[in-house]
């Protein structure tokens, strides 16, 4: 297994992170088991939510202290628990079946069999409602195999809170634990006080919308959606928790809420930052734009760089899948790419499936020549064909 690619700028062989040492050959050995490259490790001990002066700190920030004031201080507040996390905490502690996608190589990373690079911030519900929070917020870095465009990033933040209930709460109200609990929650979201519409009023009118949805661990469940670039962007994730996560914590007579905010996505919409790359930009006309407890101040463009297409067609295989390929060509062009785009996709007489992809080139910081992208493409095509075994067209 190629990871190593001699192109990249080698990485430091440990990390330090919160006092903890993750040594390199710990989360990267070239084994099949493995699929975590370079570009993700080096992401491992950045901890943008703990940066005051950076967009997902600040807003980080500012949802800590609306829970601050309109709680009591009452939920505690966690950012600095370990992204590597077991296959059991990432899964099987929120009732993640065995077979389900998300499990797969393909969507998630893998140090070992085991232990993975915690894919949500739910991984720690369970081991907290256990030692017997029942109110908190857990923020951190989350990992994904992921689709490349601007609002998808393999390494993004959450931020996870959880409130439970003891039947107290809910009995004078009349109603059962579970439609008090959703009531809760979706009061808290809505329209008076919560965190998201205290800071969105900034904007002024913002369109936002509940979808019903599917989660393993909440029922029933949501997700909150924002209008932003003329499209539905979706923010968050949430629902009332599952019994069983909840007997099995210790908490058998309670209800409770949990949510899963996209801590970017937010970003976006507050800060006006249209692509998801420019969070891990060091570029100074990003990072100056930005200081503690200002949220949503509009980011002004410093780039109009023009993006540049290359398309690439293929006859794909069984194996075929787009995060392979997404990370195929993240490995060599880096933050370089903007998007990655299925254009044409048809079966021909024999069976055999060909799709064509569009690749948009473009840095946030700088006009790359042709020169560069010729050799980027040149090299996206020889690993495509070389790593996922497909025929060029
Ligand atoms: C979850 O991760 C659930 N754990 C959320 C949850 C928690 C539900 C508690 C219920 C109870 P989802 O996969 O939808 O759900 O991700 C949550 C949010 O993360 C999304 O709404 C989106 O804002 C953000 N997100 C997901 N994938 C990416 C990505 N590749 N890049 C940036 N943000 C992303
Ligand atoms: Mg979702």
């Amino acid at each position: 297994k190629v990871r190593r690619q001699k192109w990249r700028v080698p990485v430091a062989s440990v990390l330090e992170r919160g006092g903890v040492k993750i040594a390199r050959d710990d989360v990267v050995r070239d084994e099949p088991t493995n699929n975590i490259p370079d570009t993700i490790f080096t992401k491992l001990g950045q901890q943008l939510h703990r940066r005051s002066q950076h967009p997902i700190g600040i807003l980080k920030n500012a949802i800590h202290n609306y829970f601050d004031s309109n709680y009591e201080n009452k939920f505690d507040k966690f950012d600095d628990l370990c992204p590597i996390v077991t296959v059991k905490q990432n899964f099987d502690d929120v009732l993640v079946p065995a077979d389900h996608v998300s499990r797969s190589y393909n969507d998630t990373y893998y140090i070992d069999p085991q232990t993975v690079l915690r894919c949500h911030t739910s991984a720690h519900q369970a081991e907290l409602l256990s030692k017997g929070y029942t109110q908190f917020l857990v923020t951190g870095d989350v990992y994904r195999r992921d689709s490349i465009d601007s609002t998808h990033y393999p390494v993004f933040h959450q931020m996870e809170g959880v409130r439970v209930f003891s039947p107290n709460d809910w009995e004078s109200s009349g109603q059962d634990g579970t439609a008090y609990a959703a009531e809760d929650l979706k009061e808290m979201f809505g329209r008076i006080g919560t965190p998201l519409i205290c800071t969105l009023e900034l904007l002024g009118a913002v369109e936002m919308r509940w979808i019903d949805t599917y989660f393993p661990f909440t029922d029933p469940s949501f997700e909150l959606e924002i209008y932003f670039q003329e499209k539905w962007l979706e923010v968050l994730g949430c629902g009332v928790t599952e019994q069983e996560i909840l007997k099995r914590s210790g908490n058998s007579n309670n209800v409770a809420w949990a949510f899963g905010l996209g801590l970017e996505r937010l970003a976006m919409v507050l800060f006006d930052i249209p692509d998801i790359r420019l969070f891990w930009t060091t570029d100074e006309r990003f990072t100056s734009q930005f200081s503690e407890g200002q949220l949503g101040v509009k980011f002004k463009p410093f780039s109009k760089f023009p993006p540049c297409y290359k398309d690439m067609s293929f006859w794909i295989n069984e194996s075929f899948t787009e995060n392979n390929l997404c990370e195929v060509i993240r490995g060599i062009a880096g933050d370089l790419v903007e998007e990655v785009c299925l254009i044409d996709n048809f079966t021909n007489k024999k069976g055999m499936t060909s799709h064509c992809y569009r690749v948009a080139y473009r840095s946030m910081e700088r006009s790359l020549t042709d020169e560069e992208i010729n050799e980027l493409q040149w090299k996206v095509r020889e690993q495509v064909e070389s790593k996922l075994n497909v025929v060029l067209r």
